[in-house]
């Protein structure tokens, strides 16, 4: 329900208190939750925030509580009592409803995934040249265990499995709204829907916890290996449809846009939406301009590297000459499943050599995956106005004592 809907009782309580109140009112981020102070915070309504990298890759299951959060709009309060998710087909009459009792009686089942933003390292890409949307460091991720019901069985419900032909889309709908009552509302191709191999779940436990409202409460969809924007949370309707979902989260936003393109000219509906994502890797320990203490002539760095559609990530790769030498990171961390099922990150430390007297270093990261798919090297030429998919070479410059 939006906020100013509601009849305030002004009768009944004090001025002071009715001033507040009011204005908490206008306010429809008043019943937002409260976050973990380490956040950094890039907007507060709607709130966008994400952990230090170097706190983010203390563990290989990312703490609820730090776990950044991407909102567009105020966090919607739901009800498990009333709660009900619509699964529909398009054109047909007969729609199915699911209470959340009904939800926890189907297999339960649980899914080790890494979530991360379209925007993750869009910062680096706007001291390139400035481009438009959140200015999100390399912490616009995150890993988790999801535990939920798979869409398969959920769709099973309503007769749609992989021989169904006729429909090429899933819509998913949230529940949080604009104030022209626009809901959240983006899709995903069919064919991974209802792939039982795809792992996509209703998940209403993020790491062995209720989902906390911002983080979807009470189900979210997760669509491993596939880009943030699709993992809907606060689901309140599944469509099956014919077409891509026509909602500007689906067709004017989230979309790769080539390097060259003129914002005023471009036709984005035109433009494939990203789904899969792809390689890339960030070097989280040190941070850019640290100073760190040389052992033995090496220094040593921590980070992530994780790919989309599933792929496994085989190594990742360190140089600290600008490339005339690479060296090869170790995996602290990576779950022992294999390709195209691969939907966790792995975690790494390398040891790398800096010469002796050197006041500086530059390190460079990149991942490999397996499909033997590399991270281009410069952001230059992957740059885009809306500074999605910087998945160019991690580099940091850190300063050196011996
Ligand atoms: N679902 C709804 N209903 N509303 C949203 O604003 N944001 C999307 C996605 N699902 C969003 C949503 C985006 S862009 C991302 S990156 C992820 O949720 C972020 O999930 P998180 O906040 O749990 O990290
Ligand atoms: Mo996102």
């Amino acid at each position: 329900m939006l906020l100013n809907e509601t009849i305030f009782p002004l009768g009944n309580v004090s001025e002071e208190v009715s001033k507040h109140a009011l204005a908490d009112m206008t306010d429809p981020y008043a019943h937002d939750p409260k976050r973990h102070k380490v956040l950094y915070v890039h907007t507060e309504k709607p709130f966008n925030g994400e952990p230090p990298a170097g706190l983010l890759i203390e563990q290989f299951y990312t703490p609820n509580d730090i776990f950044y959060v991407r909102n567009h709009l105020p966090v919607p309060e739901v009800d498990l009592e009333t709660y009900e998710l619509e699964v529909e087909i398009e054109n047909i009459d007969k729609i199915k409803k699911l209470n959340f009792a009904d939800i926890l009686k189907l297999p339960k089942y649980t899914v080790s995934a890494t979530l991360m933003c379209a925007g993750n390292r869009r910062s680096e890409m706007n001291k390139v040249k400035e481009v438009k949307g959140l200015n999100w460091g390399a912490s616009s991720i995150g890993n988790a265990t999801w535990t939920g019901v798979r869409l398969v069985d959920v769709l099973k419900l309503i007769g749609v499995d992989d021989n169904t032909k006729e429909y090429s889309h899933v819509h998913f709908e949230g529940l949080d709204r604009d104030t022209a009552s626009n809901l959240y509302t983006v899709s995903i191709p069919l064919s991974k829907a209802v792939n039982k191999d795809g792992d996509v779940l209703l998940a209403y436990e993020m790491n062995g916890q209720p989902i906390s409202r911002d983080h979807g409460f009470p189900i979210r969809v997760i669509v491993p290996g596939t880009v943030g924007a699709r993992n809907v949370k606060w689901l309140g309707r599944i469509l099956i449809a014919k077409d891509e979902c026509q909602s500007h989260w689906q067709q004017k936003d989230y979309k790769g846009v080539p390097p060259s393109a003129d914002p005023s000219r471009i036709n984005l509906s035109k433009l494939a939406s990203i789904q899969d994502l792809p390689v890339i890797s960030a070097i989280c320990k040190p941070s850019n301009e640290e100073v760190v203490k040389v052992e033995n002539g090496f220094i040593t760095v921590k980070g992530y590297a994780w790919s989309g559609g599933g792929r496994k990530i085989i190594r990742v790769d360190l140089t600290t000459d600008g490339g005339k030498e690479w060296h090869v990171a170790n995996f602290d961390h990576q779950i022992d499943h294999e390709s195209p099922r691969h939907w966790s990150w792995t975690l790494w430390t390398a040891k790398v050599p800096v010469s002796k007297g050197q006041k500086t270093v530059e390190v460079w990261a990149k991942a490999i995956d397996s499909s033997y798919n590399s991270q281009p090297d410069t952001i230059d030429n992957i740059w885009n106005y809306r500074g999605f998919l910087n998945n160019a070479y991690h580099r940091i410059r850190v300063n050196l004592t011996f």
